[in-house]
């Protein structure tokens, strides 16, 4: 049966054929095809291969998982382009892997008509067709439920349609006991043994091992998120930084989270003060726009940006990573909570898109999660602003009527790039930040 026939019987969906403008030609192979990695995009050169899903031996269908890799700017999953059955992995995990050169071998099914894409490629590199295929991919991974061969296998001797299946695993994977459990036999309870991320390197990334277990040297190579953070911070080496301290009593800021909290569990949004301080940063910065900015290459023009896309530097299994919450002067409280949990539950699986890494204009790090009172944080090139957030404290302070009492208060320390930001303006800025989080009533006043 032809691709296309499969594709009108059902076996295809339409919309990806058309996504991978395929072209097809009679010719049929039984022969073993280098699966090459193709070009991911934004000057990816190379990544990390964070999983494997398959090994040798495995069938595979097209746009079957295949692996997951992880350059320094996002996570992606790669998606097999052909049927047939796994011959050779070139990569262990963690190994890193060039755009353009074989990732599997794969010998393809003997009756299989294929795009004439794959008949290039045993001849080319990854060209621009690649790109279409892995875009496909990606977005086909949100079209279809991931499943390895082998459960798709157990699926089809049972007859069930793995789209009817709860998947326990990574980003709604289904497992083989999600399978067991949907056929009754398994108990209904979800197992524990639901997707784990991956910590054997993440652990050495973020430099915490077990007391007593680092008995030898050990060499720990620069890779993933690290990588993107020796760039960027190399580069924020050139910026002369400009400090800025204050104390916020957010007292009332308390209390409005505890308001919240029986609407966040009717929700299920996950309400932390994290989307108060971005929240506050947006509407301050509506006022102070040089704080929202970039200047361009030769620091002829800054550019003040229209959009609050606020970065959030997150501590991850993978070390740390700052994506952006898009637009947030457009969003709500709540539209800015959702966000920042999708993005956290994201980081936590090292699976942040690379849509939500770029194009970043203003950076918070709330240090204080972990612990702290003042940090000095390093700004996030291209833009001149960020701060960092210590940990809420009660502390005695005196009130009005010079009584001592029990202040629930927070530290902040801004930096600024100083041939954009003077000191004064960062002043006034962190000021009108500060009015919203010790008053969040006028905060609220301002939401639209
Ligand atoms: N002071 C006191 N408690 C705080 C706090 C603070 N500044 N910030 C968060 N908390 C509390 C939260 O309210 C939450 O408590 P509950 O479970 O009772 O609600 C708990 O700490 C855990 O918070 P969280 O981390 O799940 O959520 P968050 O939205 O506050 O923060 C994130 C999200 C991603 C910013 C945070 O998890 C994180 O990664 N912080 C570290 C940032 C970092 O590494 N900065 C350094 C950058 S330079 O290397």
């Amino acid at each position: 049966m032809s691709l296309l026939q499969r594709c009108l019987s059902g076996g295809v969906p339409l919309r990806l054929i058309s996504l991978r403008r395929v072209r097809t030609t009679s010719i049929t192979y039984g022969s073993l095809v280098p699966f090459k990695l193709s070009d991911i995009g934004e000057g990816i050169a190379e990544v990390q291969v964070k999983e494997w899903h398959v090994k040798v031996g495995d069938r595979v269908n097209q746009f079957d998982n295949i692996c997951e890799v992880q350059s320094d700017k996002a996570a992606v999953s790669i998606t097999s382009r052909y049927d047939g059955v796994i011959k050779k992995l070139y990569y262990n995990v963690d190994d890193v892997a060039k755009v353009g050169q074989p990732l599997i071998d794969i010998e393809l099914d003997d009756d299989v008509e294929v795009p004439s894409s794959i008949k290039q490629e045993k001849q080319e590199p990854a060209n621009i067709s690649s790109v279409e295929d892995s875009a496909a991919s990606i977005r086909h991974k949100h079209e279809k439920k991931l499943a390895t061969p082998a459960v798709r296998r157990i699926a089809m001797e049972s007859k069930v349609n793995l789209l009817d299946v709860a998947g326990s695993g990574k980003d709604g994977r289904v497992l083989k006991e999600d399978v067991l459990r949907f056929l009754g036999q398994i108990s209904k309870a979800p197992s524990n043994t639901s997707y784990t991320p991956h910590t054997s390197s993440a652990s050495i990334s973020k430099g915490e091992f077990q007391a007593g277990t680092l008995k030898d040297d050990e060499i720990v190579p620069v890779r993933g998120y690290t990588r993107a953070m020796v760039k960027s911070m190399s580069e924020a080496l050139k910026i002369p930084h400009f400090g800025y301290n204050d104390e916020i009593n957010v007292g009332r800021l308390v209390e409005l989270r505890d308001q919240l909290k029986h609407i966040s569990r009717e929700r299920d949004i996950k309400m932390s003060y994290m989307p108060m301080f971005i929240k506050a940063a947006s509407l301050a910065l509506a006022r102070f726009p040089m704080l929202n900015a970039s200047a361009d290459e030769k620091f002829e023009n800054i550019i003040y940006k229209a959009s609050h896309n606020i970065c959030i530097a997150m501590d991850t299994p993978g070390g740390l990573v700052v994506p952006n919450i898009k637009n947030c002067e457009q969003r709500n409280l709540w539209e800015v909570a959702e966000e920042l949990n999708r993005l956290h539950e994201a980081g936590k699986r090292q699976q942040i898109s690379r849509e939500d890494l770029i194009g970043g204009t203003f950076t918070l790090s709330n240090i204080g999660a972990i612990g702290g009172t003042y940090a000095s944080p390093v700004i996030f090139p291209p833009q001149v602003a960020i701060g960092a957030i210590g940990k809420i404290e009660k502390l005695p302070r005196f009130d009005a009527a010079g009584q001592v009492y029990p202040a629930s208060l927070v530290k902040v320390s801004w930096a600024a790039d100083h041939r954009v930001v003077d000191g004064a303006t960062m002043a006034r800025f962190s000021n009108l930040w500060k009015e919203y989080l010790e008053n969040p009533m006028l905060m609220l006043s301002e939401l639209r």
